[in-house]
This record gives C-alpha cells, sequence and structure tokens, in this order.
C-alpha cells in the first residue's frame, strides 16, 4: 500500500527543511557520535544546553527541543534500542519510538518530519528488521492522523536506501 505522504531520500538529515527531525539518541540526550553528533553540530552549543534540561530520556521514549541553527523548527530526540539478538524487545522499542516521536510531532502541530534509520549504525539493529518496523509504524499512526502532510525516511548509507525502496513498492 503506497501512501504518497511517505517520502525516501538519501542524504544527511541536518540540512532537511521540515517542521521536525528526529534524532537517534543515547538515554543522556548529551549528544554522541553518528547522526546525534552531526545534528547537535549543525544545531549549535543552544541544542545540548535545551538537552540537559530534559533529564534523559528512557529507551523507546522521545522528547522534543528546538532546532536553533538547523532548517528543522524542532528536533524530537528519540532513543533507540541497542541490538542484543532480537530476544529483548528490541522490536517493540524501536516501534515505539517512531509512535512517540510522531506523537510528539502532532502535539506540536507538525506537519513534516523526516526520521533518520534509528538505531542501524551504532546500535547495529539489523537494517531489514528495523526498515519493517519504521514503515508498518508510519503507514499505521498516518492512517490516524490526516494532519501530518509528509514523513521523510532520510537514508544515510544505500543499503538503507535500498532497503526502504524495497519495503515501500510493496
Ligand atoms: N543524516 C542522516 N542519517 C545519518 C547521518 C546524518 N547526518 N549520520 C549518520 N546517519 P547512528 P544509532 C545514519 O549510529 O544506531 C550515537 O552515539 C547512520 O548511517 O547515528 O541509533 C547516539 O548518541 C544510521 O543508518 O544511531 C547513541 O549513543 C542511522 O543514522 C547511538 O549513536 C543511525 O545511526 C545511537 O545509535
Amino acid at each position: 500500500m503506497v501512501d504518497p505522504r511517505i517520502e525516501i531520500r538519501q542524504g544527511d538529515i541536518t540540512k532537511i527543511r521540515v517542521d521536525a527531525i528526529v534524532n537517534a539518541a543515547n538515554q543522556s540526550l548529551l549528544g554522541g557520535g553518528g547522526v546525534d553528533g552531526a545534528i547537535h553540530r549543525a544545531a549549535g552549543p543552544r541544542l545540548l544546553e535545551a538537552c540537559t534540561a530534559l533529564n534523559g530520556c528512557p529507551v523507546g521514549d522521545a522528547k522534543i527541543t528546538g532546532g536553533y541553527d538547523l532548517p528543522a523548527k524542532y528536533v524530537i530526540h528519540a532513543v533507540g534500542p541497542i541490538w542484543h539478538g532480537g530476544l529483548r524487545n528490541e522490536k517493540e522499542m524501536l516501534a515505539s519510538c517512531y509512535q512517540k516521536s510522531l506523537q510528539l510531532a502532532v502535539d506540536h502541530d507538525c506537519k513534516t518530519i523526516a526520521f533518520p534509520n534509528i538505531s542501524t549504525g551504532i546500535y547495529r539493529f539489523p537494517k531489514k528488521e528495523a526498515a519493517e518496523v519504521a514503515i508498518g509504524k508510519v503507514r499505521d499512526f498516518l492512517t490516524h492522523h490526516a494532519s501530518i502532510e509528509k514523513v521523510v525516511f532520510v537514508c544515510f548509507d544505500e543499503e538503507n536506501l535500498l532497503t526502504y525502496q524495497h519495503f515501500l513498492d510493496k
């Protein structure tokens, strides 16, 4: 089933002009490597200041800040699970990240939102399984939320791009 509100792009999420970009953060919310590091660098030091006031975030949940020097108005910091082989509710926690992020976006009147491929880098979540979870959750959420106009999956690496193209064509 194709929802015209879902888009895939390859590139750097810090460059995208949407209402909210999602960050693949860790529980401290105080920055790190990967997309988290890139977002903090591009948003400037006010982002770290805002994150410090949030007192961390549990796995499977998300918190929101401004976007500061980014083109995006907001950053939604989602904490994905570390992959441990799949027997520790990793899929459920990943699905919860997408659900909580989308709900925060709606609560802040965001109409356009961009996601990175949460947990598929340093946290080693298998890309195919992560894409199925992400696309499934976003499709389900969109059927119940007409206010969202666009969800962009920003794929940094080609393997993720091809995986998303494969599942979105189904
Ligand atoms: N734009 C879009 N996607 C990106 C970018 C970018 N600029 N840079 C990397 N990616 P990762 P995780 C992709 O490792 O696995 C941090 O240290 C990357 O190719 O950033 O959730 C946090 O603080 C991959 O597909 O996040 C946590 O400690 C995806 O983003 C930990 O890493 C996610 O990779 C979180 O690990």
